[in-house]
């Protein structure tokens, strides 16, 4: 093949959010859209790194993802990448990726410098959906600010982008390695199946020796889990038309078969769980309970060294993100662990575990994680829910009672007290009212001197979340809005990152009760005065003209 120069100039608005850059396809395939940011990402990294280098390209098989990876594949032979790594059919999941660029071995000896993860995560797929692309690094993990705003310059200035000419199109529904020549030498396209890499990986971690018999115990005896526990377990390219975000609303099929929600099953079974759209995020749902992320995180974190071989020698920190409920605080404050708050977004944990000092990390936006690889992982958490639930029912292996979800998080709740959680989601909304809102917030801000008085309890202090990473010192401004409160409570209010159309409002309420005869109360019901302070306090109606979420979880 030879290198094709293309002319290109800027187009608008392509400044990664907090995972990626994510548009309706429509944005995605216009003329050298999908260009001038591939062709920025490779600037960004410099011509010296990108040449010769080992690139992974694959997402969740979503809408378009097939015609990026034969564009994106081209323009990496243009731009002097040795070898493409592509999962099958294009085809792998965000933590596979994560996994594939930290441990895979080429057949020649190569690894992987990087990843292109095609992929818009719980947004919805299709030709009227979303598309979305990001870039991961050496070390697995999604290109931290110093790389995306280096990318969303350049997106300003581009003159021109390479693509190569004369190279077919790769059949990626065939496992092979193809090999082509260019000006730069040989390139290698490596077709292969990510899965087996990434059940290597997980074996280890949590089913290896007498975990996984415990697993097959429990899961497949004890609770008879067959092929028909798998629900919607075929890729699709527009998710069946459903919204790929596992959460009580969306994942209805599932909370209905766990016995909640709507027409809930009379019978529903012990455990169950759902991904996303690229399987980093989680649910967790016992018998008819709802185990809440940010709770969720704690309970791993609060059980890792026991029920989890991985951990076994001990975890080295634990993080959350600054909306992230503080359950896993006060684990990390009785277990004496290294303990850190970032912003919102995977990017700010791997920095810590590649400096030894974090295992274990989650956000309330069902995404959990261990320091196995760089990104939040889906099918992680229900292992280590399957490793901790073997673990507590060590005894009812023997003929004792068993012990259910729902026993765990309530035992939980009686050592460590419960923090009450809920996330309200104003989608959609105009993007000048939400902006309007924010800053009445941060004015509010100001007058606390004069004291917010609420129904509920003082506001102790408020501020915009800032944070400076104690690994390599660079800071992040204006990560979101915080009120907390005398009592511990907190109301926190961002703007999302990941939308493609208007602005999302999320609002976060949280209460801690520490009396254990006070944690089972409904969390709804619990967080309602809190709920009502931060209505009124952000004037929410007024300037949103909504009465009510989008969606709670
Ligand atoms: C949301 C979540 C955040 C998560 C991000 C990516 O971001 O709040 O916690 O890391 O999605 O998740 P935002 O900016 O919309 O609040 V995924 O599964 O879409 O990669
Ligand atoms: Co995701």
């Amino acid at each position: 093949f030879k290198v094709n120069r293309v002319e290109s100039s800027p187009i608008e608005g392509q400044k990664p959010g907090t995972s990626g850059l994510r548009k309706k396809v429509k944005v995605f395939t216009q003329p050298h859209y999908l260009h001038n940011f591939v062709q920025s990402t490779f600037n960004a990294l410099s011509a010296e790194k990108v040449k010769g280098s080992t690139l992974v390209v694959s997402g969740d098989g979503r809408y378009f993802s097939k015609d990026a990876i034969q564009i994106i594949i081209k323009m990496a032979a243009a731009n002097g990448v040795r070898r493409v790594w592509v999962g099958l059919n294009g085809l792998m999941a965000t933590p596979a990726v994560s996994a594939i660029v930290r441990e895979r071995v080429g057949a020649d000896g190569s690894k992987a410098n990087g990843a292109f993860i095609l992929t818009a995560s719980h947004n919805p797929g299709g030709p009227n959906e979303d598309f979305g692309i990001k870039y991961n690094m050496g070390n697995g993990g999604p290109a931290p600010e110093g790389i995306t705003d280096k990318i969303f310059e350049n997106t300003k200035t581009i003159k021109e982008y390479f693509i190569a000419e004369g190279l077919p199109d790769v059949d990626i529904s065939a496992i092979g390695i193809s090999n082509f020549s260019g000006p730069d030498g040989q390139f290698d396209i490596d077709v292969f199946d990510s899965a087996s890499d990434y059940v290597k990986l997980l074996n280890y971690d949590a089913l290896s020796g007498v975990a996984g018999a415990y697993a097959k115990r429990i899961f497949v005896e004890e609770l008879g889990a067959k092929e028909s526990s798998l629900l919607n377990c075929v890729p699709k390219e527009d998710f069946g038309g459903g919204h790929p975000d596992p959460n009580l609303t969306y994942a209805k099929e599932l909370v209905a078969r766990m016995g909640l929600g709507k027409n809930p099953d009379s019978n529903p079974p012990e455990f169950g769980a759902a991904a996303d759209g690229d399987a980093d995020r989680n649910m967790i749902l016992g018998k008819r309970f709802f185990v809440t992320p940010s709770d969720s995180v704690a309970i791993i974190a609060a059980n890792a060294v026991q029920a989890i071989p991985y951990f076994s020698s001990g975890l080295k920190g634990v993080a959350r993100s600054m909306p992230t409920s503080a359950a896993l605080d006060v684990v990390a404050k009785h277990l004496n662990l290294k303990f850190f708050e970032v912003p919102t977004g995977w990017k700010f944990f791997g920095n810590l575990m590649d400096a030894g000092l974090c295992s274990v990390c989650g956000e309330e936006s069902f995404g959990t994680g261990s320091d196995h690889i760089r990104e939040k992982d889906g099918i992680w958490a229900v292992l280590a829910w399957l490793s901790i639930l073997a673990f507590k029912n060590k005894d009812s292996l023997n003929g004792g009672k068993l012990v259910t979800v729902e026993d765990i998080v309530k035992q939980h709740w009686a050592t460590f007290g419960r923090h009450y959680y809920t996330r309200y989601d104003y989608e959609n909304v105009d993007a000048g009212a939400a902006k309007e809102l924010m800053a009445h917030l941060v004015k509010l801000q100001s007058s606390l001197g004069e004291g917010i008085r609420s129904d509920v309890a003082n506001v102790a202090n408020a501020d915009e979340f800032e944070y400076k990473d104690p690994v390599d010192g660079s800071v992040s401004k204006n990560q979101g809005i915080r009120y907390l409160f005398e009592d511990g409570s907190r109301l926190v209010f961002r703007l999302s990152g990941t939308g493609s159309e208007g602005a999302t409002i999320r609002l976060y309420i949280e209460q801690y009760e520490k009396d254990s005869s006070k944690t089972g109360r409904d969390s709804q019901e619990a967080l309602g005065p809190l709920v009502e302070v931060a209505l009124k306090l952000s004037k929410m109606q007024e300037f949103t003209g909504r009465s009510a979420p989008t969606v709670i979880t």
